[in-house]
């Protein structure tokens, strides 16, 4: 008899952040995992999966995992944004899991098998002044990245995105039931990024893949300025220059630099980043695999950037769990325009809580062999760690008024 789907669990937990996940179990006993971790909303989409989801795909077939996106995508009527997106990529996830388990097959040989040994990652280096900077980018050399985002503070502000005050690792999200409220002047960055750049290339030479994110903050005038200014950095990309729903904008940061820009960490459908792989505005797209509708939908926007020589360079921060950190490399492993993957590593226990297979060495991911993506989800050790309220900040500029964060 055809295999069906038996039950659809959202667990919630935070073992140090905040995780949601998504556990489908079909009648032959076979159970995949979703992520639908969405930073500061996570309730949100537990619900919208819960709620409305879950008893949708009692009884499904779970081999037909196209259909059921299509279904949970059209059959909604009301489409796209992150909560409904992440949902249906958790489902996704899940069902290329199954399948996977199912076979006997790694996600990665389903998707047409390798094209590449192995994934180019980069991490991320923070200090709040330049020879702290530099001291995070000697290290992550020493763990053997190739690939380095360099974030630095900036005078007169007290806390700047990317960087952390402490010793730890960053971390956006604060636990607490009100976001951080941060001070932000684009003037005073612009003053200063440059210098910090220019300094971290030559630390380290040429060969290392220096990047920086200015996580949408800037107008298409000074993205564009910005740009031009670090051209003899030779970043490998600068990224969220702009709030790029404003797509055509980039059209004016393009025509001013060659310095390659990268975008889409906050896009989820194709249709958020059409004009900009197709007017070549960008050359890497950034969609996290969970929040634009998981593997399925997202390697029709890889396929649309592979004949627009655009790259493929999925967002990979602390804040989607181990699950999409697979679904990116499996992906990653068989699309011929993939570019690097980002890759801030987790803590112990977060790694206890989902054992992978997919592993990291030498600066670079590899998904393993286990079949489907190749993680498990210990049930009992993520309930010692209940949900905890935790948000994103906001930011104002000097002024008071409010600003992207
Ligand atoms: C990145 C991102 C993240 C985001 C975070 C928000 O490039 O990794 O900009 O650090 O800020 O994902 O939840
Ligand atoms: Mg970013």
């Amino acid at each position: 008899m055809t295999d069906r789907i038996v039950s659809a669990e959202v667990i919630v937990c935070s073992p140090t952040r905040n995780f949601v996940t998504l556990k489908v179990t079909t009648t032959d006993g076979v159970v995949g995992y979703g992520d639908a971790t969405l930073n500061g909303r996570e309730l949100a989409v537990a619900s919208y999966l819960r709620d409305h989801v879950a008893p949708l795909l009692l009884g499904r077939d779970p081999a037909r995992i196209e259909d059921t996106w299509q279904y949970l995508y059209r059959g909604v009527y009301w489409r796209r944004g992150p909560v409904t997106m992440s949902a249906i990529g958790a489902v996704d996830l899940a069902l290329w899991d199954i399948k996977g388990k199912t076979l006997g097959q790694p996600v990665y040989q389903l998707l047409g098998g390798a094209v590449r040994d192995r994934i180019l990652s980069y991490t991320h280096a923070t200090g709040w002044d330049v020879p702290q900077l530099l001291d995070s980018v000697d290290q992550r050399r020493e763990q053997g990245f190739r690939a380095v985002r360099a974030q630095s503070g900036v005078p007169g502000l007290e806390s700047v995105y990317g960087v952390h005050k402490g010793a730890a690792g960053y971390e956006p999200a604060g636990r607490g039931a009100h976001p951080v409220e941060e001070v932000w002047d684009t003037d005073a960055y612009l003053n200063h990024v440059p210098g910090v750049l220019t300094a971290v290339r030559e630390h380290v030479g040429s060969e290392l893949k220096l990047l920086h994110d200015a996580h949408h903050r800037l107008t298409p005038q000074q993205a564009a300025r910005l740009g031009k200014s670090l051209e003899a950095v030779d970043l490998f990309w600068l990224e969220d220059v702009t709030p790029a729903e404003d797509q055509h904008a980039l059209r004016l940061v393009r025509n001013h630099t060659t310095t390659p820009l990268a975008i889409g960490e906050v896009f989820n459908t194709i249709w958020d980043c059409q004009q900009l792989i197709s007017e070549n505005l960008i050359d890497f797209i950034r969609v996290a695999i969970a929040h634009a509708g998981g593997i399925s939908h997202v390697r029709k926007i890889f396929a649309l950037a592979e004949i627009h020589q655009v790259r493929c360079g999925p967002h990979g921060p602390s804040d989607v769990s181990p699950i999409t950190m697979a679904a990116s490399v499996h992906l990653g492993m068989s699309t011929p325009n993939f570019g690097i993957q980002e890759f801030m590593g987790y803590g112990p226990l977060v790694d206890e809580v989902f054992p992978h297979a997919w592993s990291f060495a030498d600066g670079y991911l590899t998904p393993g062999e286990a079949p489907g993506l190749g993680v498990d989800f210990d049930e009992a050790l993520a309930s010692q760690y209940p949900y905890e309220p935790a948000y994103l900040p906001v930011a104002r500029r000097l002024d008071g008024s409010m600003t992207d964060w």
